[in-house]
């Protein structure tokens, strides 16, 4: 670090604003060079504030401080002061009007926060501090006011401009080409969901009338050329809005809602007041372009930010470290609302398969935080999936121990008491408590408490006295700051299959009669026993049904155990889970054999159930597509001691040859059963279809032969849904045939013009398992297509070569670590979120061998020691050097 080293900030501190700012009139004079920016606050002393108000500091950063007056008069620069980073006005009045000229150039910010400019276009993004660097303010959550906004710029270079709320006037000058607009919201807001917009945009509107009667009216702006690709979104955002009146009673508020997309973005979207911002990757879809992968992220991202409007906006967080007040309950929100859309187990399996790829790895490094984080050096560190997917998680326990009911009329509470709030996560559990009149103060641990907890169970059948014992004992290893923890109120589904593999309908001791075949216990205890009577036959007992929280699972099972569960679990997760949990075991196994230099074989047993599943009509092809997927690379590694890499690798590539070999007949059957040539269609079922086709597609590519390759070949030239043709692609690149060139050749001058298309091009290459790799993502560094500036491409080739390809990136010569560290130091001044999400990929190199270790930690080390850190970067690779 140039200046000194930067300083946590802390929950404990926390105290209410010394002032509160009623309303906010912003007036943007918008220019080529330089953006002038007019704000005048209505600002009081806050009667709740823990001391007398003071001096006034408001926030600010990176822009020139023109003029400030005080209730109409022009301060002298002697009556306030201006750091890098605020504005101080000692003893300022109780109450008064201060008026803030600032000038920015938003053409040089290529942080992406703040004012920013992107294809020609003015765009915000002030989620969680960049607002500071449009006006001086009190930037920070707890400070909710009304806001008027006018834009004037050139009328033909900026005819759309847009803010949140509603248009109120709009007028053309005389003479010189400009025009203004006035945009007002009549909700109080915190600054970090104000956004304005402005540039050469089309858009595509419908509209949408209330449960109540009320009529929205629904656009989504585009750059001109893309308008035909926001039907699903549009046809989303629909399906969002009336979700959310079903489910959960809510209704939108404003009379417009618009949604914006734009190519440069550092997230996914955000959840500004009546004007979302989105990167164009969640808005702009069609078959011929996006995947079905795509597709459900656009259905999930757009109803998340739309849902956003209760859950973050009506009522927002009091502080940063809340943030999973708003996102944990939203993650929640999206992730059932795509349940009800499309198959519930199918998403849940995918959604548990994300927590574990990335929330458990997180939680046992060196980064991991509690839900509602203790501490922070830079908040846009904590967008993380703690935060996000594990917050969710919690929120999933609370629905699971309230029952829908419950949870409802918990969520009617919090509304009732905190509708126009800033509040805590601690005021939504007690919403949940008071409604439902269940305790959840030690359930609350899960917002304290970092760490994944480990749940071990055994069972002991008498067959005498026909009970069954279930003894279920909870742990959590240390995290940084918390050596030890306080067991956690878990709430754990489960069943118990007699031996023909139907459900026992289930009595506790002391329980008068059974109550359903299915039921959650609280475990809340270090060890507790759970005693079951009336139990006539040895059960196999189905634990954690539906993942009921987020913990890792031991229990004795054996190969037979987990394959009788795989054919007659009555809950669909958990016999996708008995599938993992075996293949796990043996993949495993496998690797073991291979370092001791025995040859490696694959179990037939298990081959015969994969077979079982294949060729089981009965079966949806999207489970079946989920349930024939190996464990992932990363995900066997997080269940070493140490990961081994390459034996992981080869482990994986082996077995599934040996699948391909075995069981070639029966893909080639599934292959052209689920190929059938109905016109596309995005609805579950034709979904599943096409991961159980492109799935067989990949078993058959494991052998490379001729016919596999013809197969893939076809598709990649024939298909029409970008799904088929990404995926025969995506086998291509992995191989040395001759046809591989030019299909990425072909893929390329086909779709140059489709940056998110590009996008793929990008990552496959990225990802192709092939050793030259490294050199080839050098290389495309540079091709004209690839701009460092730009988040979505550096994701792509850098994230997908870092993260989604650990053969190539943990590479034993170090060429791999080098590289992404070469990057993360490009990007530390261009852009420091983005910066910072790339040397997250470093933070678990404990895992590795001591050579691995090594030159991870070297890389760290020099990244740490360059003049010049962000505060993102700094945060991250400090401390994941601790
Ligand atoms: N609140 C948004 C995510 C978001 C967060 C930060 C951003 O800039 C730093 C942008 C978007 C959401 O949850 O969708
Ligand atoms: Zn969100």
């Amino acid at each position: 670090m140039d200046k000194s080293t930067p300083q946590a900030i802390h929950l404990k501190d926390y105290a209410p604003p010394p002032y509160l700012i009623d309303t906010v009139d912003l007036a943007f004079d918008l220019g080529e060079d330089v953006t002038r920016v007019r704000s005048r606050l209505a600002i009081r002393a806050n009667p709740d504030a823990a001391s007398p108000a003071g001096a006034l500091v408001l926030d600010g950063q990176d822009m020139r401080l023109v003029s400030v007056a005080l209730d109409g008069r022009t301060l002298d620069p002697s009556e306030y002061s201006v750091g890098p980073e605020s504005l101080t006005i000692p003893g300022p009045p109780e109450a008064f009007s201060l008026e803030v000229v600032t000038e920015l150039k938003p053409q040089e910010n290529t942080s992406l926060s703040g004012l920013y400019r992107t294809s020609g276009n003015f765009c915000t993004q002030c989620e969680a501090e960049g607002f500071r660097k449009i006006t001086y303010f009190l930037d920070r959550p707890d400070v909710m006011a009304r806001y008027r906004t006018t834009i004037t710029a050139d009328a033909l270079k900026y005819p759309v401009m847009l803010s949140n709320g509603n248009l109120v006037a709009s007028s053309k000058m005389e003479g010189d080409g400009r025009h203004t607009v006035t945009w007002e919201d009549p909700f109080a807001k915190p600054s970090y969901l104000f956004a304005l917009v402005a540039g050469v945009l089309v858009h595509v509107e419908d509209s949408y009338v209330t449960r109540s009667g009320r009529t929205v009216t629904l656009r989504i702006y585009v750059e001109p050329g893309n308008q035909d690709k926001c039907g699903h979104a549009m046809a989303s955002l629909k399906k969002s809005m009336a979700w959310d009146e079903e489910v959960f009673g809510l209704e939108y508020d404003l009379d417009i809602f618009m949604i914006v997309a734009v190519g440069d973005f550092n997230m996914g979207a955000m959840e500004n007041k009546g004007l979302n911002v989105f990167n164009t990757k969640y808005v702009l879809a069609k078959p011929e372009t996006a995947t079905d992968t795509d597709f459900l992220g656009v259905e999930a991202v757009v109803a998340h930010e739309y849902f956003h409007n209760w859950t973050g906006n009506r009522v927002t967080c009091r502080d940063w470290f809340q943030l999973s007040l708003k996102e944990g309950l939203t993650v929640f929100r999206d992730q059932e609302f795509s349940s009800d859309m499309h198959s519930r187990p199918v998403k849940r399996i995918a959604d548990v398969q994300r927590l574990r790829a990335a929330q458990f790895p997180e939680d046992s490094g060196p980064m991991a935080h509690p839900v509602r984080p203790d501490s922070y050096i830079e908040i846009n560190n904590f967008y993380t999936t703690t935060v996000y997917e594990k917050g969710a998680e919690v929120v999933r326990m609370i629905h699971t121990l309230l029952g829908a009911d419950g949870f409802r009329k918990g969520m009617d509470l919090y509304f009732e008491r905190h509708d126009g709030q800033a509040v805590t996560c601690d005021d939504f559990v007690a919403a949940m408590e008071d409604a439902a009149g269940k305790d959840l103060g030690q359930f609350r641990r899960w917002y304290s408490q970092a760490g994944t907890p480990e749940l071990a169970v055994t069972g002991e059948y008498d067959a005498a006295a026909r009970t069954y014992r279930l003894t279920v004992r909870q742990s959590c290893p240390p995290t940084p700051g918390q050596p030890t923890k306080l067991p956690f109120h878990i709430p754990l589904a489960l069943g118990l299959l007699d031996p023909s593999g139907a459900d026992i309908p289930l009595r506790l001791a002391g329980e008068p009669g059974p109550a359903g075949t299915s039921r959650v216990l609280d475990v809340t205890g270090p060890e507790q026993v759970f005693e079951f009577v009336d139990v006539p036959r040895q059960p196999v007992p189905s634990l954690l049904r539906g993942f009921s929280a987020p913990v890792k699972l031991r229990a004795p099972y054996t190969d037979d155990d987990l394959t009788f569960l795989m054919a007659h679990d009555g809950d669909a997760f958990n016999r996708w889970e008995a599938g993992q949990t075996l293949a796990t075991r043996l993949l495993l196994d496998l690797v073991a054999d291979r370092a001791e230099n025995r040859p490696l074989e694959l179990s037939p047993g298990f081959i015969d159930a994969f077979s079982r599943i294949l060729k089981d009509p009965d079966l949806d092809p999207a489970f079946a597509a989920q349930a024939l997927t190996l464990p992932s690379e990363g995900y066997l590694g997080q269940q070493m001691p140490v990961i081994d890499v390459d034996g992981i690798h080869e482990v994986r590539t082996f077995a599934r040859r040996a699948i391909a070999g075995r069981l070639r007949d029966d893909l080639l059957a599934t292959y052209r059963a689920m190929g059938g040539n109905e016109p596309f269609s995005i609805d579950a079922a034709a979904i599943g279809r096409r991961a159980l086709k492109n799935l067989a597609l990949g078993y058959l590519m494991a052998l490379e032969d001729a016919e596999a390759v013809e197969l893939c070949v076809g598709q990649f030239h024939n298909a029409q849904a970008m799904t088929d043709v990404i995926a025969a692609l995506g086998l291509l690149a992995d191989t040395r045939l001759p046809q591989r060139e030019s299909a990425l050749r072909r893929f390329y001058d086909l779709w140059k013009d489709e940056p998110l298309v590009v996008d793929k091009w990008f990552s496959i290459q990225a990802m192709s398992e092939r050793p030259e790799t490294l050199d080839e993502v050098a290389a495309l560094l540079a091709h004209p297509a690839f701009e460092i500036r730009n988040p979505n491409k550096v994701y792509a080739l850098i994230g997908g070569f870092a993260g989604g390809n650990p053969v190539r990136f943990h590479d034993a010569g170090g060429g791999g670590y080098r590289f992404l560290a070469d990057q993360v130091l490009a990007l530390n001044r261009l852009n420091p979120q983005v910066a910072s999400r790339m040397v997250k990929m470093f933070a678990r190199w404990r895992k590795y061998d001591p050579r691995r270790q090594s030159l991870m930690r070297a890389e760290l080390e020099r990244i740490v020691a360059t003049p010049g850190l962000s505060r993102d970067v700094f945060e991250i690779a400090s401390k994941s050097l601790e």
